[in-house]
C-alpha cells in the first residue's frame, strides 16, 4: 500500500509542462499498477491535438469546463466537471478549454512519467522494463 500526495510531485521530473497543460504523474509505469494516473491541469483558452495511438485513455474532469472534438466525425463532445470522457478507440482529437480544467487521467499502457505530446499529439510506448 502506498499513499501519494500532489505535493510529493510538485517541482519534481513527474511533474511535466506540456505548454497547454501541466501534469503531475502520480502513478508510474514503475509502480507496477498497471496503469497510470495524472492530475493534469490544462489552461484556459487553449486548444491541445491529442492522438494516444498507443494509449488508451480515461479523463474525468473534477474542474472547469471544455469540449472534445473527435476528428473522424468531428462531433463536439461538451465536457464540464463530473464528467469522464474514455477514449475507447484511440480517438484523434482536440482539447479545448474554454475554462482552466482540473482532470484526472488514466493510462493504459501505463505512462513511465516523463512524456510529453510530440508533433502529432502522440505519447510514444515505453518498452523500457
Ligand atoms: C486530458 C489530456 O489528455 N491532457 C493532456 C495531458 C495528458 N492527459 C497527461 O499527460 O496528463
Amino acid at each position: 500500500m502506498k499513499v501519494v500526495s500532489l505535493e510529493d510531485v510538485l517541482g519534481t521530473e513527474h511533474e511535466v509542462d506540456g505548454e497547454n497543460w501541466i501534469s503531475r504523474r502520480l502513478i508510474t509505469k514503475k509502480d507496477n499498477m498497471g496503469y497510470s494516473v495524472n492530475d493534469t491541469i490544462i489552461k484556459a483558452g487553449t486548444e491541445t491535438h491529442i492522438w494516444y495511438q498507443n494509449h488508451l485513455e480515461s479523463v474525468y474532469c473534477i474542474k472547469g469546463e471544455g469540449e472534445v472534438v473527435t476528428l473522424s466525425d468531428n462531433k463536439a463532445w461538451p465536457i464540464k466537471a463530473n464528467q469522464l470522457y474514455a477514449l475507447d478507440k484511440n480517438d484523434e482529437h482536440l482539447l479545448r478549454a474554454k475554462t482552466e480544467m482540473r482532470m484526472v487521467c488514466v493510462f493504459n499502457p501505463p505512462l513511465s512519467g516523463r512524456e510529453i505530446h510530440d508533433e502529432n499529439g502522440v505519447y510514444p510506448v515505453d518498452d523500457s522494463e
